[in-house]
């Protein structure tokens, strides 16, 4: 039977029925940053619905730090979530069975790793989306860590103070556009560049400077096969060229071989729905 399947993330909320690396069916809604975690388990609960008794094992992608069934924020500025939230008991509440629960960015790397760019290499996963995620599938195995928080590098800092996915993520972009006059989202500021317009192209390159250095960083410390770079801004076009552009001097044995997340928006739910079938 194919699992359940849910990503939630700081901008939306996928839920889907997962076969393998499959997608059979998906419902998305915009995760709404207002409300609190009850009510972003009712609509996790609420997007399954139709999915009544098609499905056995339950796996969940979310933003944020989970362990031992406990979900906190490590920047509320992605999602605002409560520290230590009972997560699990709250969907297994809505749900009716336990869910194996993961952050969305060691899910991803697991999907990509199992079913996507990865094909059985170790690899780093980053997601450049509402914040910035990381995972990593070293010597077969995903990186959780201590308390799970392994792979959380959008919180790492090249200056005091100020977590790195501030100066990238999407969230960045939109934060840069309007200090410059421009009430736009990410995607307008794509669209901006992409029309010529020089704050845009600007913008994107100040998000592109921090995350190739960071990617550079990631080599160092793990020098993986492949670097599979996913979320929105990720896999934005042209994102991945202005990161090749700034990487392109490195030595060989220094230069990250970017992939773009074979899996694209799904390899969260990809990735949490084959963990979930491995642990039931
Ligand atoms: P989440 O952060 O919820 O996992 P996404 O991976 O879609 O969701 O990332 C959301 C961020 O990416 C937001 O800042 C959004 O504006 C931006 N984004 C989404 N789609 C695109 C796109 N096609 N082009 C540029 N930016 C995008
Ligand atoms: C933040 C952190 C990470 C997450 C990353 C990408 C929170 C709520 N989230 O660094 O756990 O992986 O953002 O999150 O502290 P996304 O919502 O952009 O996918």
């Amino acid at each position: 039977r194919p699992s359940l399947a849910f990503d939630l993330g700081g901008t939306k909320t996928l839920v889907a029925l997962v076969d393998g690396d499959r997608i059979v069916e998906a419902n998305e809604r915009t995760t709404d940053r207002h409300l609190d975690p009850d009510d972003w388990c009712d609509a996790i609960a609420e997007l399954a619905a139709p999915w009544q008794s098609r499905y056995g094992a339950i796996g969940g992608a979310v933003t944020g730090v989970v362990h031992a069934g406990r979900w906190s924020a490590l920047n509320p500025g992605t999602l605002p979530v409560s520290a230590n939230y009972p997560l699990a008991d709250a969907l297994e509440r809505r749900l009716g069975r336990p869910v194996v629960l993961h952050n969305d960015a060691q899910a991803a790397a697991w999907g990509e790793y199992r079913f996507g760019a990865g094909a059985g290499r170790d690899l780093l996963f980053v997601t450049v989306s509402t914040g910035i995620g990381g995972g990593a599938v070293i010597g077969g195995r995903l990186l959780t860590g201590r308390g799970g928080v392994a792979g959380s590098v959008g919180l790492t800092q090249e200056t005091a103070g100020v977590p790195l996915e501030t100066l990238a993520s999407g969230r960045f972009l939109a934060d840069a556009a309007a200090a410059l006059g421009h009430a736009v989202d990410a995607p307008a500021v794509f669209a901006a560049a992409a029309r010529g317009e020089a704050w845009a192209s600007a913008v994107l390159d100040r998000s592109a400077d921090v995350a190739a250095r960071l990617l550079q960083n990631l080599q160092l410390l793990f020098d993986p096969a492949i670097m599979v770079v996913g979320g929105g801004v990720g896999l934005a076009d042209g994102y991945r060229a202005r990161l090749e552009a700034r990487l392109a001097h490195l030595p060989p044995h220094l230069k990250p071989e970017i992939r773009a997340a074979a899996l694209g928006k799904s390899a969260g739910v990809i990735g949490a729905a084959d963990l979930a079938r491995r642990t039931l």
